[in-house]
């Protein structure tokens, strides 16, 4: 094990990535003089590690190969030259004077998380993990992992626990954020498959927006909208008045969680008006007679009633649905995070297929992703579905995943995982008793937070994976793994299009911190199943592994020679199959097509092809507004500059000046006078969970009866309420039954 571990080490200082662009000077690059240290000798491409964007950056390295500094790629498709704060401020984490430099080990005798040698923290792993499944049996263990490691380290990962260490219960963030799409594709064109490219926004007639604020959480999409020459009806659906409600055309200000509700209701009035496409329904879908019949009860005047919207509002957008030629619905949390998600999404999903809305230039039902490879983690984080998009409960699958493995197929469980919340409940009741926790911030960003501390003191032994110790997970941890960040490791990302882009080491991680990649091909030896990896020799390697598993697949990448070849088209979308490769890669004048969408040919990953109409009632929600409770609380990002639990973008001068430093709650100006709440007034937000202090920004933005708190805080979880759609099992993090009082003053913010 310590040669393992040497040698690790020592691989970290050797060359930091293969695709450079070397620079003949500095005056090459149009950059002043600087001092000769901070001189620039090459350039590489990496794509960014925050949002699913995907957006390549060229990084400027100095002749060690270590980053100076970034610009944005202006020959990339995806963001034509454009970044965020974030992506422009994306080195500035990796040198944060908090970063994890050693494995951290709690001593029992002070409590206190000390430093400890690689040897003795794989020891503690081991043993501690190895005892409690003597103790508990082996699904007793559990991880919770992330959108925002590379592929081939979520995949290492999922294979490691589940077919080396006998997990069978993990789950990752991504629950939290696109297990709704994941089954509302699935369920209906037979494949997590969201159709779209981004040329789509440029090429609509109109944009149906539905829970989606792009203008912060995907500046650069919104970016690309921008740029749509056709003069576009933009319509946003949203309870708040948004940095892009306010760009918009039009915006329709719905009262939270009606959306079911007022989607029905659209596609009522469009079959009223005779605005379906009859030739595509009967060609590609099934059910619609059964959907049709099922919306006739949403008559314009219960939706209005129900969603809070005048009559007239519905007929607006129902005539740009009808009359524009080509029509794209974009959603992202809105929809994902609420109590009946996968029907909502699935809404959406009817109203493209029943306007003929799909498989044409600027439409599409197209969900946009959120972390930088959420879509990895889709289709290889060997939770809910087998590496690859397979499927654990059948045999076939099992036995052809593992014989491209290379392992015995019985080593690949057949059972159900339990999704994130049955994972907190099983910790509740004793069912799981160890957990390890990678590239996620638990203890702040779970609907449940309030509940972790003791849930935690329940674990026999908890790791906690990341760049810092320093988060609000990582200071309840027994042993604390330090990890390389994004920058310091190579590897692939899907972003909310398909495209794989190759992320590269342009940064040595700090003392002794690993690639997460390095970390589990460790682990695997401590635990003496290395055997079984062999194959997964190097982040490379594993692609070539995850290649072969997606032959045959809708999600075909076959024809990808490797990272050289994503950089050299400038990504590539999948599906690329081997076959599409011979047709493009040869000496043809004609570049691969860099934007595809999917189903242009109306064939859909069903088994007999058709997309298929899903709906249900609509439901109550969990907890509505009451007398003692009166506000309904609504949740997400507050500014482009803060990432989530703030763990990175808060270490960075720049990103901190451009947003505030402490929690805010937005109120209406009708309701803050009302309670004699001013702005910038030290208030607390209550709910039947917790209390959050917070001050006040009274805006119209947010509508009478409602609040608005960013995510970016901690104590915001303190007041979610735990409900989850029975589907994706998706928490709903934007509606729960809160008040609000004044505290004091005046807060100097
Ligand atoms: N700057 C920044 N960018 C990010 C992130 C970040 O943390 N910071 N995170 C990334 C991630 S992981 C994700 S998932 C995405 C999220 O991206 P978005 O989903 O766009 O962001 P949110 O603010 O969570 O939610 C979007 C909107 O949903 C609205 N909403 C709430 N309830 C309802 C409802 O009932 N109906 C409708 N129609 N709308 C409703 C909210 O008012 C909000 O404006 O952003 C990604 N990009
Ligand atoms: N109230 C409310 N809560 C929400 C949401 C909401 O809208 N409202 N949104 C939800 C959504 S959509 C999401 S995606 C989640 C996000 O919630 P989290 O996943 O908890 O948030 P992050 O801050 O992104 O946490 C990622 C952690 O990984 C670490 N990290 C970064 N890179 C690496 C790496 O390469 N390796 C390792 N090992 N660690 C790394 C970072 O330091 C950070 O601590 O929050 C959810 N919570
Ligand atoms: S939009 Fe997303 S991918 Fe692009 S620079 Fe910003 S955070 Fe990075
Ligand atoms: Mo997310």
């Amino acid at each position: 094990m310590k040669s393992v571990v040497e040698n690790l080490l020592r691989a970290r200082t050797g060359p930091m990535t293969t695709e450079l662009v070397r620079h003949p000077s500095a005056h090459g690059l149009g950059l002043p003089q600087v001092p000769s240290r901070l001189t620039p000798v090459s350039t590489t491409r990496s794509i960014c590690g925050f949002c699913s964007t995907g957006c390549s950056l060229n990084v400027h390295l100095d002749a060690d190969g270590q980053a100076i500094n970034l610009s944005p790629d202006p020959s990339y498709p995806v963001n034509l030259g454009m970044a965020c704060p974030k992506g422009w401020e994306a080195l500035t984490p990796l040198a944060a004077t908090d970063r994890l430099k050693t494995p951290l080990l709690r001593n029992p005798s002070t409590g206190r998380l000390e430093p400890v040698s690689w040897e003795v923290a794989l020891g503690a792993f081991v043993q501690n993990f190895k005892a409690v499944q003597r103790t508990h049996g082996p699904h007793s263990l559990s991880f919770l992992s992330t959108g925002q490691i590379v592929m081939e380290e979520m995949a290492l990962l999922g294979a490691l626990a589940k077919f080396g260490m006998g997990m069978l219960h993990v789950d990752s963030n991504t629950r939290q954020c696109m297990a709704t799409s994941h089954v509302a594709y699935k369920q209906s064109f037979g494949f997590d498959a969201p159709p779209f490219s981004y040329a789509d926004f440029e090429e609509s007639d109109a944009l149906i927006f539905i829970g989606a604020n792009p203008c912060i959480a995907h500046p650069i999409m919104w970016q690309r909208v921008m740029m749509n020459p056709r003069n576009p009806e933009i319509v946003v659906i949203d309870p708040r008045r948004t940095e892009t409600a306010v760009a918009a055309t039009h915006h329709v200000p719905l009262r939270p969680k009606s959306d079911l509700t007022l989607l029905y209701g659209l596609a009522h009035l469009l079959i009223a008006r005779g605005a379906v496409k009859r030739e595509f329904i009967d060609a590609h879908t099934k059910n619609y007679e059964a959907f049709a019949s099922f919306v006739d009860a949403f008559t314009p005047e219960r939706v209005a009633t129900e969603t809070g919207l005048p009559v007239e509002t519905l007929h607006r957008v129902v005539e740009i649905i009808a009359t524009k030629e080509r029509v794209s619905f974009w959603w992202t949390m809105g929809v994902n995070q609420g109590h009946e998600s996968t029907r909502t999404a699935q809404a959406i999903i009817n109203l493209a297929l029943m306007t003929g809305n799909i498989g044409r230039p600027g439409t599409g039902a197209n969900s946009i992703t959120g972390q930088c490879n959420a879509m990895g983690s889709r289709l290889f984080g060997n939770a809910s579905s087998l590496l690859g998009g397979y499927d654990f409960g059948k045999d076939s699958d099992r036995a052809h995943v593992a014989a491209i493995l290379g392992i015995d197929s019985e080593r690949i469980p057949s059972g159900k995982s339990w999704a994130y919340d049955q994972i907190m409940d099983g910790i509740d009741s004793g069912a799981i008793k160890g957990l390890w926790v990678i590239a996620t911030n638990t203890a702040h960003s779970w609907i449940n937070q309030k509940r972790f501390p003791d849930l935690r003191r329940k674990l026999e032994f908890m790791v906690v994976q990341d760049m810092y110790a320093t988060t609000e997970t990582a200071q309840m941890a027994d042993l604390v793994l330090p990890a390389a960040g994004w920058g310091e490791k190579e590897g692939v990302f899907i972003n909310s299009e398909r495209r794989l882009g190759v992320s590269r080491k342009v940064s040595r991680a700090p003392g002794q911190a690993l690639s997460d990649f390095a970390i589990f091909t460790l682990v695997a030896e401590a635990w003496g199943c290395g055997d079984l990896f062999r194959k997964w020799e190097s982040p490379e390697a594993a692609f070539r592994l995850l290649r072969e598993l997606s032959r045959g697949q809708p999600c075909n990448f076959t024809g990808i020679e490797g990272y050289d070849h994503i950089q050299r088209e400038g990504g590539i979308q999948w599906p690329y199959p081997a076959s599409r490769k011979s047709e493009t890669a040869s000496n043809s004048p004609i570049p691969p097509q860099s934007q595809r969408r999917l189903f242009s040919d109306g064939q859909f990953f069903t088994a007999d092809k058709r997309a298929v109409f899903h709906f249900d009632e609509p439901r109550p929600m969990a907890e509505p507004p009451d007398s003692a409770y009166p506000f309904l609380l609504n949740t997400g990002r507050g500014s482009s500059a803060q990432w989530h639990t703030g763990s990175r973008t808060n270490k960075s001068d720049v990103l901190r000046k451009l947003a505030p430093v402490s929690l805010y709650v937005e109120i209406n100006p009708a309701d803050a006078s009302r309670l004699g709440i001013a702005n910038n007034d030290d208030v607390v937000v209550s709910s039947r969970r917790g209390d959050a202090p917070a001050f006040a920004v009274v805006t119209s933005t947010v509508q009478p009866g409602q609040l608005f708190m960013p995510m970016h805080f901690d104590a915001v979880n303190r007041l979610t309420f735990p409900s989850f759609d029975p589907h994706s099992r998706q928490p709903s993090y934007k509606a729960c039954a809160v008040r609000i009082a004044r505290t004091s003053k005046r807060h100097d913010a």
